[in-house]
């Protein structure tokens, strides 16, 4: 993308209402704009993101074979009639009434409708297990929308729905499920921990949280920091092997993570003493095991081994997809902007051209931008080479390529990297290679 010709509305200064740092970084490089309260509008550097982390989400989901649908926004209230929490669901909810007459609402989460299709299809324990999930704009009518698009009343979130023939099945899809989540943090390039959590209106008696470590989260944390250390990318863990699955999730419990709802002085203390981090964290995804709360409400069954009935037992799974974006930006960045991790950013590299008028960097940086369009910005505009740099600072782009009258004549151009400020020198022809073959 060009500079000079896009849509990327930075402001100069800092915005008013932002009262944390993720919030202000997304309005300064026009990630998002506010619509309304708690209500975002993605504009085309958030939108890039956003669609970055959907595609990580997306493969580890496949990876476990869930497979992807698409539910509407729009539900029907009876749907929630016969569960019981259309009544419980409280005034998170959004309501609403067609014109004729009938209750619809905003979909806060789908455990409902996900149970309701099911029923309608899946009739044997042999078509089980089953595990569906979609990325899908959800409302919650949150009291006190804040921290921009962390906590909105509309947000984007992966919600996925498991539906087993017994306990041992659900906990099995559960671990595959722990597993799946790990793996997709990691690629997306935060470091999220699993910590024990409470089911709140969910429901359930087993969940886990993931928290991303950051100063402004809202709930304070206790954790072995061994578990940083782990790479779950390499693990060796077959994910269609019930024991290797439970074998992986043994030693992954043996770190103690836990939100301060759930911390226990105890246990903590016989994690030593240089292994104990504290501090705050944010909510990034939950996954919750609750059995058959929603197939007996709803009254829908499978024919069992011995011709018998049998109410399916289910999880669900959800990631803040929009929240994530706040929340990598929260953990990522420094006084001069963000850092993106290289998976998710919105573009690969910024062009810099320091020599607007000097026809050798023009043909240079054209040579070089039509390498790869789609994943490159070229900063063209007519600007001075100060705030140039400050806006590719400030947008965290991972790599800048630098091409100016002075190095261009030796055929080299400078490349920097965001994160760590490490200043490099390449020929031309190098640039991409060099880029690509990065090792950290
Ligand atoms: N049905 C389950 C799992 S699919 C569910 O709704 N879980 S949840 O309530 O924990 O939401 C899943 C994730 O959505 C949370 O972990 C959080 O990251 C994100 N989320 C929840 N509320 C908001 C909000 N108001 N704004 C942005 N993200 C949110």
């Amino acid at each position: 993308m060009r500079l000079s010709s896009s849509f990327l509305p930075t402001l100069k200064e800092d915005p008013a209402e932002a009262q944390i740092i993720s919030h202000r970084l997304m309005l300064r490089t026009g990630m998002v704009r506010q619509m309304s309260s708690g209500i975002y509008a993605w504009l085309p550097l958030g939108l890039r993101v956003l669609d970055n982390i959907s595609r990580i989400v997306r493969e580890e989901q496949n990876a476990i074979n869930a497979q992807e649908v698409l539910m509407p926004t729009l539900q029907s209230a009876d749907l929630w009639k016969r569960s019981g929490r259309y009544d419980a669901y409280g005034p998170e909810m959004l309501r609403i009434v067609d014109r004729h007459k009938r209750d619809l609402l905003y979909g806060p989460t789908n455990e409902e409708m996900i149970t309701d299709i099911f029923g309608q299809f899946i009739k044997s324990y042999k078509e089980l297990p089953q595990l569906l999930y979609q990325i899908q704009w959800k409302f919650r009518d949150e009291i006190r929308p804040r921290f921009g698009v962390m906590r909105g009343r509309e947000f984007y979130m992966k919600d996925g729905y498991s539906f087993d023939l017994n306990y041992e099945d659900a906990v099995v899809t559960y671990h595959k499920m722990m597993l799946s989540y790990l793996r997709t943090f990691q690629r997306i390039g935060v470091k999220a921990i699993p910590m024990l959590a409470d089911t709140g209106p969910i429901g359930g008696d087993l969940s886990h949280e993931f928290i991303i470590l950051a100063p402004t989260g809202e709930s304070g944390i206790y954790f072995d920091s061994d578990f940083t250390e782990q790479n779950w990318l390499e693990m060796p863990v077959d994910t269609n092997d019930k024991e290797s699955l439970a074998a992986f999730f043994q030693r992954m419990t043996r770190f103690y993570a836990a939100t301060d709802e759930k911390h226990d002085q105890n246990e903590w203390q016989k994690v030593p003493e240089s292994r104990r981090c504290e501090g705050r964290g944010i909510e990034v995804g939950q996954i919750f095991y609750f059995g058959t709360k929603y197939t007996e409400a709803m009254n829908v069954s499978v024919i069992g081994p011995d011709s018998d009935k049998i109410n399916p037992h289910m999880g669900s799974y959800g990631i803040g997809v929009s929240r994530l974006v706040g929340a990598i930006i929260e953990s990522s960045h420094d006084d001069q902007g963000i850092i993106w991790p290289d998976t998710i950013a919105p573009f690969k590299a910024v062009i810099i051209n320091l020599g607007l008028k000097n026809q050798a960097c023009k043909d240079a940086c054209e040579a070089l931008y039509k390498m790869d369009q789609e994943q490159l910005l070229y900063d063209d505009r007519d600007e001075r080479a100060g705030v140039k740099f400050a806006d590719a600072d400030l947008m965290g782009h991972p790599w800048q390529i630098i091409i100016g009258p002075r190095g261009i004549g030796n055929n080299v151009v400078e490349i920097k990297r965001r994160e760590t400020g490490e200043r490099t020198e390449v020929s031309i022809e190098q640039v991409m290679n060099y880029i690509s073959s990065y090792q950290g």
